[in-house]
């Protein structure tokens, strides 16, 4: 029997047959009560997510939108493997390791603002798993099925644990019509594995439309009855931090207006990633990053 035959797999998900949702077994928040970061991470613990308004100032929204869309129209990033199309329009969807491209991304990545929420909810050193410039155009972009982050990072990229965490800023205002993020609140607090084996190299078609790592309408039929849906919106500025278990999706936007983010993911430094647990092989680094160098 080899060391990964023998690893523990606690939450175990992409199993042939269907599998009954389990009680989360680790914390949600990490770290010790401090006064001040606390205040706005109260619904943190009982809801999974909490809004930052704000978070950028105006001015600074200006800046990474011109950032963004300077990356989006660069001809020579374009054929770079990080950058993916919207499958049918062939427009910029995302660009992930923004944080390694974009020298203003990662100044972003280093701000007390951000690190010290990573931190705080993490209780421990945080390094970058993943990030990503999400651009939802308008008339026709296209969104994500529910799912959770963590089913996904734990099966292909080998995350042991829950114990990380995505904050999702805002670069355009999110209306409830022009595809902002849909969340079950609570629903972190459970697992729900999901039926069918990863294909190989799945990260290729999956980062434009996810159809294994997703629950079945069953499960997110009672998760839905349980825990309610509650929608992310907020004006440009504002950003959402929310657990990597928990059940989120997005719808797609036909409206005219755009849906900008930057997608920042932090991983505690105790979490490092691991062989994958329910799929061929590890997915590349710019989606899962394998050098734990703790954000400082
Ligand atoms: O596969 C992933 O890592 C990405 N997929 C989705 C749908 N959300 C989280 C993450 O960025
Ligand atoms: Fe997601």
């Amino acid at each position: 029997m080899t060391l990964a035959d023998s690893r523990i797999d606690r939450y175990p998900t992409r199993t042939p047959s269907p599998q009954a949702m389990l009680d989360r077994l680790d914390p949600t928040v990490w770290g010790e009560p401090e006064s001040g970061a606390l205040e706005s991470l109260a619904s943190f613990e009982s809801d999974g997510y909490a809004i930052i308004d704000e978070l950028l100032t105006t001015a600074e929204v200006a800046d990474f939108s011109a950032e963004i869309d300077r990356l989006a129209s660069d001809p020579e990033l374009r054929l770079d493997e990080r950058v993916i199309v919207e499958k049918k329009s062939n427009r910029v969807r995302s660009i992930f390791e923004v944080h390694r491209i974009s020298p203003m991304v990662a100044d972003l990545v280093h701000d007390p603002r951000v690190i010290e929420l990573a931190r705080h909810v993490l209780g421990s050193d945080v390094y970058i798993h993943q990030s990503r410039v999400n651009y939802m155009p308008g008339f026709e972009g296209t969104g994500f099925y529910w799912h959770s982050d963590f089913e996904t990072w734990h099966a292909e990229d080998g995350m042991p644990a829950p114990r990380a965490v995505s904050l999702s800023i805002a670069l355009t205002d999110n209306y409830p019509f022009n595809g902002s993020l849909m969340l079950m609140p609570g629903s972190h607090r459970t697992f729900v594995p999901c039926q069918g084996a990863t294909p190989t190299d799945y990260y290729r078609e999956s980062l434009q439309e996810q159809w294994i790592g997703v629950p079945s309408h069953e499960h997110i039929t009672e998760m839905a009855e349980k825990c309610g849906i509650a929608q992310f919106t907020g004006a440009r500025g504002s950003a959402l931090l929310f657990d990597s278990n928990i059940m989120h999706g997005s719808a797609s936007n036909i409206t005219p207006f755009p849906r900008s983010n930057i997608f920042l993911v932090f991983n505690s430094v105790e979490n490092e990633l691991v062989a994958p647990y329910s799929a061929p092989a590890s997915r590349p680094t710019y989606i899962a990053a394998r050098e734990f160098d703790p954000v400082r």
